[in-house]
């Protein structure tokens, strides 16, 4: 087995608003790896334009919300002088890849993949072929860094899978040619997820059994990073729950969604575990507890709202991190990339 030097890679969509689900479940854990990994953070531009336009809002729109992803990205502690942090559509080699990975991954891998079931819904024959091909481009984004960890959220996990699937079979169907061209087995590392933390799945406000989500129609189902104090308590007042006092024990959470929901939610937020919020909130009705929530959500969002505000406000200090990161990026894509042409045959 060929060893592969460790590097973290992930990315985030600029559709709409960064939601607390998308915080807790990625961006607090890549914050989390900067001092163990070197990183690389993805605004991931070509992925949102495989949804209608009136999804992702036009151009104008997808400028904005790139440069409020990598916002977010820094005010919560991503440090881009450490870190490489760019936009996607600037690094021409995950395209060139995910192609390639096209020819590699089947058509029947594709079919399985139940994100796309529930994005196409029912008008599957009117769905993009972009949205489709998610995945090829996904394991792209990783594989062009030949990145070895990628910190997600759950709802990620099949995908991760399937760029598991494409880089082995790459090596298989290559190995010739990647013995011939690098000296080596393999050429591709199998990118482990890092799917960790109490809150690998926030749950929709108004439903517990829904996952927290950008799309979901109402607002009120998601906490934004950037919802203001007020909201934040409001949302936090509304949201579904059942008429029990909360449990002592986490045993007392099965069968409760809501509840388990918002306690997974202290959890993280408060950075103890699940039983030591039940130990200290057991008993209490929700009225206390979200009151509680709201609190320690207010303190914890605030300030990283506030500094995506300031940072949004000169969005040339932005769009200078992008391009510098970018040039980062190629020099690794550049060379895994020119190999990549070696071992499948294409002259350049
Ligand atoms: N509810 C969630 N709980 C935990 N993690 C989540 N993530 C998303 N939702 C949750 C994680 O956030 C990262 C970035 O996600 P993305 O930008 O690729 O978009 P997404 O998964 O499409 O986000 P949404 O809100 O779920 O968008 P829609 O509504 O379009 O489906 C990923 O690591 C993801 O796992």
């Amino acid at each position: 087995m060929t060893a592969f030097p460790q590097r973290v890679f992930s990315g985030v969509q600029p559709t709409g608003n960064l939601h607390l689900g998308n915080y807790l479940g990625a961006i607090t854990r890549f914050v989390a790896l900067q001092d163990s990994h070197d990183c690389i953070y993805c605004v991931v531009d070509m992925h949102a334009i495989t949804q209608a336009v009136s999804v992702w809002g036009g151009p104008d729109e997808l400028k904005k919300s790139t440069r409020e992803v990598t916002a977010a990205f820094i005010a919560a502690g991503i440090d881009p002088d450490k870190h490489i942090v760019f936009n996607q559509s600037q690094v021409a080699e995950h395209a060139e890849l995910a192609w390639v990975f096209n020819c590699v991954a089947r058509m029947g891998w594709l079919n399985r993949m139940t994100q796309f079931k529930e994005k196409a819904g029912k008008h599957r024959e009117n769905a993009s072929v972009g949205l489709f091909a998610y995945p090829t481009l996904m394991a792209a984004d990783i594989l062009v860094y030949r990145a070895t960890h990628v910190p997600v959220g759950e709802d990620q996990k099949q995908h991760l899978e399937l760029s598991r699937d494409i880089a082995q079979k790459f090596n298989g169907d290559f190995a010739d040619s990647i013995r011939a061209v690098t000296g080596g087995e393999e050429f591709f590392p199998l990118p482990e997820p890092l799917i960790q933390g109490p809150a690998t799945r926030v749950m929709s406000l108004r439903d517990g059994t829904k996952k927290m989500s950008k799309s979901d129609p109402s607002d009120n189902s998601r906490i934004n990073l950037t919802d203001d104090a007020d909201t934040i308590a409001q949302k936090i007042r509304k949201a579904k729950t059942d008429p029990e006092p909360l449990p002592g024990e986490e045993e007392g959470l099965k069968e409760r969604p809501e509840a388990d929901n918002l306690v997974g939610i202290y959890s993280a937020l408060a950075d103890k575990p699940k039983a030591d919020v039940l130990a200290e909130f057991g008993g209490a009705q929700f009225s206390t507890f979200k009151t509680a929530l709201a609190d320690l959500s207010v303190a914890r969002l605030s300030p990283i709202a506030a500094e995506m505000r300031r940072l949004t406000a000169d969005p040339g200090y932005i769009d200078t991190v992008l391009v510098r990161g970018a040039d980062q990026a190629r020099e690794i894509a550049r060379p895994v990339m020119n190999s990549v042409k070696d071992i499948v045959g294409f002259l350049r």
